[in-house]
Parts: C-alpha cells; structure tokens; sequence
C-alpha cells in the first residue's frame, strides 16, 4: 500500500472495480457522469438504445448540443429532436442548441472534484480543472457507462506538472499548455495522467486551469486534473454550487513517474503552427506576418475571462481591415456578463462577428477562411483541413495574441501592445440560469415519452463476428500522426451524416486518397497500414464504425492513439502493431496479406503473400478485448452482459 498518494492514484482507488492498480495494467473504473454532444451522441444514443435498458444508472448524465448547429437542411436539427427526446426518456438531462459549449458548460454547471466522468468528445478532460477525472471516450463506451458499465483504460502513469510563479502580463493559461506540447510534443502523454500542482497553481483561476487541462488532450494523455482547492471552492461558489466542493489534493511526499516544471514567469506568448498542436514557436518569431482571419472562442478558450479580456484589448478600437475576426462565446453565462459588462457592445463596435455560444469554425461549422489564408485562432486544433479551408495554415495561439493580431492585421506579440494589461475582475455569483437544460421525465412518466426519429437517422449497422484468419488486400498505406479528422473529416458538409453510417462512411479518409471507400468496397474488405499515432485527434467513433462498414478487418500501424484504439476494438477491427517499426516499409498499399489471429490471445503473424514475406506483430489487447473483438465488437457483447 502506498502511503503518500497523487491525486490520481486517490481517485482511481475509490473507483476501481476490476484489475490491479499497475502501470500498464488494464482496469476497469465506476463512472460517476456521462457527457456525450451532438456530433458523437446520436450514434452514443442510437447504441444506448440497442442495449435496451429503460433508465440511465449514472449519478448524471448530460447530452449536449453544440457542434452540429448549422442548420442547413433538416438532417442536424432531426438528430436535435431525436437527442431531446431521447434523453427525456432514458434520465439524461439535455442541454439545448444555443446554451453554450458542453465542456463550459459542464464546468460550469455539473462537473465535481473527485467524480470520474466519461465524454463522447476528446476534450471532456477540461473538467479535470476542477479536479474531476474526466476522459474522452467513444460514443459506444459512454452508452455502456450509461448503462452502469465500467470504464476500463490502461493504469496511467502519472506525470507530474510542477507550476511555479505568476504570469507576466500578456501570458496566460494557453501558453502553459503550449509550452507543455512543446516540450513533449503530440505524443508525449500517451499513458500518462498529467497531474499540476506546486504553488504557481494558486495564481490560476479555474478557467485557466480548465484551458490546460482541455488542451492536455493534444498530448495523447489519457487525461490532466488538477487539486480542487480554495479556488476550486470561490468557483463553485461563484456557480452557487458550494456544496460540490470537496478537498483534493495530493500527499506530501506523494511520487510522480515524472516531473515537469514550469515557470509562469519565465513564459513568453506562444503559437502551434501548421498543422500540428506540438509544432510550437514563440509569437516574436511570427511577429509580422499577414493573417486574414482570428478566430476567438472553442471550448479551449470562451470562457469569461477569455472573452473580456478580448474586449480589453478590442475596445474602443477598429479590427485590422485587412482580416475579419469571429467569436464564439463558451456559454450563455458567458454572453450574459459580457452584455451586463458592456464587453459585447464593446467587442460589435470593434468589428467582431459574435458567434452563436457553440464550437462553430472550430469543427469547420462555418467561417471557413479563404485560400491560403493565415488563420490565428485561440482553439486547439489546426490539422489540415479542419478548418474547411485545404491550403489554410492555422495557428494557435491565447486570446491575448489573436486580440493583438485583431488590430494590427499582422501576428503580433501583445506585449508589444502600448496599452496597461486588462486585468479581469472575476465575478463573485455568476449568472446562473439554467432554463436551457431539459431536465427528464419522471420514471413513471418516460414509458409515455415517444422517440423522434427522422428520416437521416439510419439503423445501426449489424456486423459478423470476426475468423480466426483475416484476409485482403491493403487499402491504404499512410504515414505517422494521422489525425481522425483524416480518417473521418467533419465540418459542415459531412457532420450531418454522423446518424447515417452508410452516407458518412463515402467520405472516409476523403482528403488523403477520394478513392478508398470505392476501392474497399468493391474488394471486399481488407487493410490499413499506418505510422506512429494513428487515430490522434477526436474521440469520434464514425473513424472507426465508417471503415468497417467499408470491410476494414485490421489496422497495422508502428503506435495508436488511446481513443481511437478502443474504437476499432468496440467495431470489430483489430489493432495490431509493428513487432519492428521497420518492417513498415516492407508493405505497400496494394499487397495481398494473410493474418492468422487465432484467439488473439498472442501476437499475431502476418503472411504478405505479394512479397512472400512473413512479419511479426504485437498487440496490447486485453482478455476482454480479445473477447468483444472476437464477438464482433462491443455491441452485441454488452447485450450479453446488462
Ligand atoms: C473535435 O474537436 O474534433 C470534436 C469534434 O469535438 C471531436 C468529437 C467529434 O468528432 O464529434 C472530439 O474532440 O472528440
Ligand atoms: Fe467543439 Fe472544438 Fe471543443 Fe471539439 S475542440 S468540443 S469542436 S469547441
């Protein structure tokens, strides 16, 4: 037993139900809340229905509506109808388009120290700033939670983040996490929990700390926390939530597997370049360079403190003509003290286009830039393509610099500003109104509920269960760090196809090479051969659910991403690595393979019958993984166990 203890270790110990607390281990965690929205929740819901339990068995459960806000015909706002619906019948409680975005609004409103909550979005670890352990997970896996199944992940390693200092001014929360990918890159956190204290963590406000925590995501963590303190308490006082406050901390003396330190006062203003979040550069080297667009908001920066601190800097002034700015406040709280404030009068008369409070450009849902535009925005990614725009680079940056860049046109380091930082007053009671949230019907009333189902919404697709020996030609051949947005690209012309797997699925790896999803089809199914990292990105299962619909069987790739990993497991696609990184090179797309997978119980070998050479692989797969694989993917498998 250990006597001193990381936060992480605490609260996995109060969760655990199954496996043994051990690095790399596979365990199972009790989950307290459930987040899913609307891009990822109509297929999260669509499963939770296949798995035929009447009531959610979650302490909360909250379905959120804010990415696929664009209404351009009725496809999205059927998914909305069907997610009300839903979740009145099932105890989930629903978030209506136009209350904000679900990771600020669940800080907001729900999300508590100590409690483990589970997301259909990559981002929902931005409830780690206020202590809550809270990880990304596919949509089928936050259906299971619902259903009162356990979480499993790999036990993380724990790595330390030692904060240290005050910010100078015109540096905050953005460039902590910028500085950390920096130093540790895209997949520097695979594995770990990225756990903050030290005394700098006094000088940030929870929203600051939630800015990490969101973009800890970009690190390949399995997810970032920091204490709950006597911040954590003005905070939750502030959303008259006292009562939510517990003390979370870690022992003195407790040992991390690793240490980073930061110095708050040795940062400067920070940018990610194109097109990776880990590609960083201090802003004085861009210093200069045209912008055609800022983009201010995405749940990595819209909170409050984000958007007057914008109005700090944008006041009073004229936005550059020589670009246009766009802004999505996180959440109505936000807009209403902006509007009470006069920050929002202040921000219209500058010029700034002010959003709906949703993710908005941040998924490609509008604003899309102009050709080869240079973008400055203040969200947390800027893959190729994301934006809507192919040859737009995007970087990523605080609000403070996309503010600065606002006015002069041009990237600019706000401390070259000539004007007193804004500091911003932090209010002691929120706005609070929570007459956007839907709350569920009664047990005795939800048999009365009727689910709406319009005509986007596809049945679920049924899949066999997989052969001892795979099959098939390889498909496709791609390099390192391919992003789920590669795989699966969203934006405003494919995201309303997310409830219609055979619709989404002729859009699968689009950007990369148009041709595979005729070419898998007409072949009858077969393989992907991928670098380091395949999967990074977003937590969205339609990258994995699309190409098995396309007869994908296997992925073989040097490394994965958590998510996505345990999205090909829940559909049936097994993930299988290089024993030797090197034998990449000796399959081409076109090869015909043979994998004899037996019970998956060991590694598996690979026969490329075109170049009559055989190949080791590994995988990391659990029993249990090695079961729902074999079952045909998770589905059919939970079935058997609720
Ligand atoms: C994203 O930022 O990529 C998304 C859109 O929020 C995704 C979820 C999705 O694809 O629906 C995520 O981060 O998980
Ligand atoms: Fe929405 Fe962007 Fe945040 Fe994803 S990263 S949840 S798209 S704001």
């Amino acid at each position: 037993m250990l006597m001193s203890k990381t936060i992480t270790q605490k609260i996995i110990e109060q969760h655990i139900v199954d496996g043994q607390p051990k690095s790399g281990e596979e365990i199972a965690l009790k989950v307290d809340q459930t987040l899913t929205q609307d891009a990822t929740g109509t297929m999260s819901y669509l499963q939770f229905e296949a798995i035929k339990l009447p009531f959610v068995k979650t302490e909360l459960s909250v379905s959120y509506v804010d990415h696929n806000t664009l209404q351009s015909d009725f496809r999205n706002a059927d998914d909305h109808l069907y997610l009300q619906s839903i979740a009145r019948k099932h105890g989930i409680i629903f978030s209506r388009p136009g209350n904000g975005i679900c990771h600020q609004l669940h800080l907001e409103r729900f999300a508590r120290p100590g409690k483990t909550l589970i997301g259909s979005d990559s981002h929902t670890p931005t409830a780690g700033g206020i202590g809550s352990f809270a990880m990304g997970a596919g949509g089928l896996d936050v259906a299971a939670a619902m259903a009162g199944m356990p979480f499993r992940i790999k036990y993380p390693r724990v790595m330390g983040i030692e904060i240290l200092g005050k910010f100078p001014d015109w540096v905050s929360a953005k460039d902590v996490i910028l500085e950390i990918l920096r130093r540790i890159d895209v997949k520097g956190g695979v594995g770990y929990v990225l756990e903050y204290f030290g005394e700098g963590i006094k000088n940030l406000t929870v929203p600051d700390r939630a800015t990490i925590t969101n973009m800890g995501t970009e690190t390949g963590c399995t997810t970032s926390i920091f204490p709950s303190d006597e911040i954590t308490r003005k905070f939750l006082k502030a959303e008259d939530r006292v009562d939510h406050w517990t003390e979370l901390k870690a022992d003195k003396g407790a040992e991390y597997d690793e240490i980073i330190t930061v110095k708050l006062d040795q940062l400067v203003p920070l940018a990610a370049c194109p097109h990776s979040p880990g590609k960083i550069k201090p802003v004085s080297e861009l210093q200069g360079m045209e912008v055609q667009q800022v983009g201010i908001g995405s749940c990595t920066n819209s909170s409050l403190r984000d958007m007057k601190i914008s109005a700090g800097i944008l006041g009073n002034k004229t936005i550059s003509d020589r670009l246009h700015v766009i802004m999505n406040p996180g959440s109505r709280q936000v807009v209403s003290h902006m509007v009470e404030d006069g920050d929002y009068n202040a921000l219209v008369a500058a010029g700034v286009r002010i959003l709906e409070n949703a993710c908005g450009a941040c998924i490609g849902m509008g604003a899309a830039p102009p050709t080869k535009a240079v973008c400055v925005r203040t969200y947390n990614r800027n893959f190729q393509g994301r934006s809507g725009t192919r040859d737009a680079d995007i970087y990523l940056v605080s609000p403070e610099t996309a503010a600065a860049t606002a006015l002069f046109g041009v990237f600019t380091d706000p401390r070259n500003l000539k004007i007193p930082y804004p500091g911003v007053e932090f209010p002691e009671k929120f706005n609070i109104n929570d007459n956007m949230f839907v709350f569920p019907a009664s047990r005795e009333d939800a048999g009365n509920v009727e689910i709406i189902r319009g005509p986007n919404i596809a049945p679920l697709p049924e899949f066999k269960s997989l052969g001892t020996t795979l099959t098939g030609e390889v498909l496709l051949k791609v390099e390192d760090n391919i992003t789920t947005d590669h795989i699966m690209p969203a934006g405003a012309k494919i995201l309303p196809l997310r409830s219609n797997i055979p619709e989404i699925s002729k859009y699968v790896f689009e950007a990369v090479d148009p041709g595979f999803p005729m070419r898998s089809l007409e072949s009858g199914g077969g393989f992907i051969v991928g670098g380091a990292n395949y999967g990074q990105g977003s937590s969205r299962e339609h990258a994995a659910l699309a190409p098995k619909y396309l007869g994908i069987k296997a992925v073989i790739v040097k490394s994965f991403a958590r998510i996505h990993m345990a999205n090909l497991v829940n559909f049936g696609i097994v993930p299988l690595t290089f024993e030797n990184p090197d034998e990449y090179k000796v399959i081409d797309q076109g090869d015909h393979l043979e994998l004899i997978i037996g019970d998956l119980r060991r590694d598996v070998t690979l026969k490329n019958r075109t170049k009559d050479r055989k190949i080791n692989l590994k995988h990391t797969l659990s029993e249990l993984d090695a079961e729902i694989l074999k079952a045909g993917g998770k589905l059919p498998w939970v079935r058997t166990q609720v």
